[in-house]
């Protein structure tokens, strides 16, 4: 139902996001979309890069009047950075000497470089890296957040907060509102909601990078587990008219359904590739050893990292959304939404 796609590079002309399946009639805030955008640039261990850019969205398709009209919305976030760039990552031929090109020919263990430079068959990671770099973010948090705009008009909030950086781990699960509070929270440094177990995560050297692994509710824990140590006791509250669940460790989905309780995605993210002190490496044109390259580059991404998997989590919980419920305007997917609603009352 929902679909969507990203163009651009890294240091090119701008990030571009098209999503397609929202229906019509859902207000759109500008403003929201670009405090998304400003969240994602936050954060301790953010690197030069942040300084030059001032991520905004601008809007070419599928709104009018602040209203989505049902057809695919195509957005645009300028690079501050092409500025300096416009003429090594030209669109057109470049001059016969290619020396001032910025090649990249140490491919840095860990990083797209050589994997990338080996499929799409150049001997040059910069034709990868520009590509694979976490720049594109930016675009998935400009359509994540016309998803979280649907999910929200329909009352499912998104929100994030950090738990381990490195070795330093906050060691309770903090209440919903904690969590809400510190995921808005432009002040925080790592939007971990303990500020002394934050403190310590800042003086960790670790920094991430790519997501490694994924894990719903008690997730990879669950599996040494015992059954009566991993499912959720069922009770019924006859105030509500609710089934609850006496623990979320299925992080709120059984059997591939939403349960009720709150949807608990946790991401893993590796250290980033980029090291000052560089890895051993081959060149990818002489096959000599020789030392990764460095590239200006963060070196924590975790606050910046979780705004990115908000803006999935959003974007796959509206489709499912659109999937049960469809409807070609909000209206017409409210009242199928609370039709499913009465059902599960009156149940
Ligand atoms: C950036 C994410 C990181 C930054 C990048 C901006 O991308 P990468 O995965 O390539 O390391 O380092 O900044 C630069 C590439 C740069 O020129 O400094 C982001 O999320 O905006």
């Amino acid at each position: 139902m929902l679909r969507f796609y990203t163009a651009g590079e890294s240091h090119g002309q701008a990030l571009l996001a098209f999503l397609s399946g929202l229906p019509a009639g859902l207000p759109i805030d500008l403003e929201f979309i670009n405090r998304e955008l400003h969240r994602r640039q936050l954060g301790y261990g953010r690197g030069g890069r942040q300084k030059i850019e001032k991520d905004r969205a601008d809007i070419f398709a599928g709104v009018r009047h602040g209203q989505s009209i049902g057809a695919p919305i195509a957005l645009r976030i300028e690079n501050r950075d092409w500025a300096n760039w416009e003429t090594i990552l030209a669109v057109e031929a470049y001059p016969e000497d290619d020396s001032t090109a910025k090649k990249l020919v140490a491919p840095r263990p860990g990083h797209a470089d050589l994997a990338g430079s080996q499929k799409f068959n150049f001997h040059d990671a910069r034709y990868i890296l520009e590509r694979a770099s976490a720049r594109e973010t930016a675009a998935r948090v400009a359509a994540g957040a016309l998803a979280k705009t649907l999910l929200r008009a329909l009352g499912t909030e998104i929100a994030s907060h950090t738990i381990q950086v490195g070795h330093t781990r906050i060691d309770r699960a903090p209440t919903w509102d904690e969590i809400q509070t510190i995921s808005n929270d432009l002040e925080s440094p790592l939007r971990c909601v303990d500020p002394a177990v934050q403190d310590k995560m800042k003086a960790e050297v670790m920094s991430v990078q790519a997501v490694k692994g994924v894990e719903i509710g008690a997730g990879i824990l669950a599996a040494g587990s015992l059954g009566s140590e991993v499912q959720d006791e069922i009770f019924y509250d006859n105030a509500t008219h609710r089934f609850s669940r006496s623990s979320n460790r299925a992080g709120g989905l059984e059997g591939g359904i939403t349960n009720g309780e709150d949807v608990v995605v946790r991401g893993y993210l590796k250290p980033i590739s980029t090291l000052r002190r560089a890895l051993k490496t081959a060149n990818m044109v002489t096959k000599e050893p020789v030392q990764a390259a460095y590239e200006r580059s963060d070196w924590c991404v975790v606050p910046a990292g979780a705004v990115a998997a908000e803006a999935m989590v959003a974007l796959v919980l509206a489709d499912a959304f659109l999937q049960k419920f469809g409807g070609d305007s909000l209206q017409e997917l409210r009242r199928n939404f609370e039709g499913y609603a009465r059902q599960i009352h009156d149940f």
